[in-house]
């Protein structure tokens, strides 16, 4: 990762500011504090994406813009078009104002950064009115930098950066359930059990309404799963299927909206 980051680094450097997107589910666990940093005085907006599947409770945009960030919720959706071009130009309107001074027409260039999966180049797509940059529902699609035009704005998509460590595994988890660490890298029966434990503590609606249950352990929730669905083979349940089930409902909205950040969460990686 080391690579990337200098390659973040040197890409900056063609850039007037930046476009922090996180996932609005788990705001603290797709930040990258040392993104933030090599941003230094640059002009940072935090995008929050997919809040259309984010818990309607939250409002972690507010919270970021109370401590002094600029930020946003939007999806990626035609709706939110204008109010993220405004909130763009509002974050470089100090380097716009500068360009006109010198009689620049001045097109103002945003990198788009952030963690895997997070919906950089979708955003990019929808800024842009077309499909020039590569979407897919898995970490890692993006592979090389791409400029595209929108408007007075050139927008940089950038393979998706990963935060260094992930010190705190209660946050790598998080990235795992919403698909920003690859299925690979973790094991799937873990994240899948782990994802069960914590709507069972966060959202036991969202398992009765889905599964028809909320109790038990983790193993049984998952049982509960594989009964419900039909997951069956001929010795007992086909748990991978359960498994990879728990995982595509989260990500498609199908337990509905949920947000695994707290405020302490937030401000434990210091975004507030
Ligand atoms: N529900 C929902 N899905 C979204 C939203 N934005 C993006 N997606 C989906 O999220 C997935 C990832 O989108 P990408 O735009 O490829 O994400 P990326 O950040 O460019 O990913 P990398 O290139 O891998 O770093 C795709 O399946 C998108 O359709 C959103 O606002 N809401
Ligand atoms: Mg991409």
């Amino acid at each position: 990762m080391a690579k990337a980051m200098r390659m973040m680094e040197e890409n900056l450097k063609l850039c007037d500011a930046v476009v922090f997107v996180l996932d609005a589910r788990c705001p603290a666990a797709s930040y990258n504090p040392r993104l933030r940093a090599l941003a230094g005085q640059k002009p940072v907006l935090f995008v929050l994406n997919k809040s259309d599947l984010a818990d309607g409770r939250r409002d972690d945009a507010a919270l970021l813009r109370t401590a002094g960030r600029a930020a946003i919720a939007v999806s990626a959706t035609p709706a939110f078009v204008r109010p993220l071009k405004s909130a763009m130009a509002e974050v470089a309107a100090e380097r716009i104002a500068r360009n006109r001074a010198k009689g620049i027409a001045g097109r103002v260039r945003f990198m788009i950064a952030g963690i895997p999966n997070t919906g950089k180049s979708t955003l990019i797509n929808l800024l842009a009115g077309s499909r020039k940059a590569q979407v897919g529902d898995k970490a890692g699609v993006t592979r090389a930098k791409q400029w595209v035009a929108c408007g007075d704005f050139d927008l940089l998509d950038t393979p998706g950066t990963m935060p260094p460590a992930c010190e705190r595994q209660d946050l790598a988890a998080r990235l795992a359930f919403v698909g920003s660490l690859n299925d690979e890298i973790l094991a799937l029966d873990e994240i899948a059990l782990l994802l069960l434990e914590t709507l069972q503590k966060s959202y036991p609606m969202s398992l009765v309404l889905r599964y028809g249950t909320a109790e038990g352990t983790p193993l049984e929730l998952l049982d509960a799963v594989c009964k419900k669905r039909g997951f069956l083979t001929r010795g007992g349940y086909d748990y991978e299927r359960g498994e990879r089930a728990v995982l595509d409902d989260l990500r498609r909205g199908k337990l509905g909206r949920i947000s695994f950040d707290s405020d302490e969460d937030l401000r434990a990686v210091g975004l507030i």
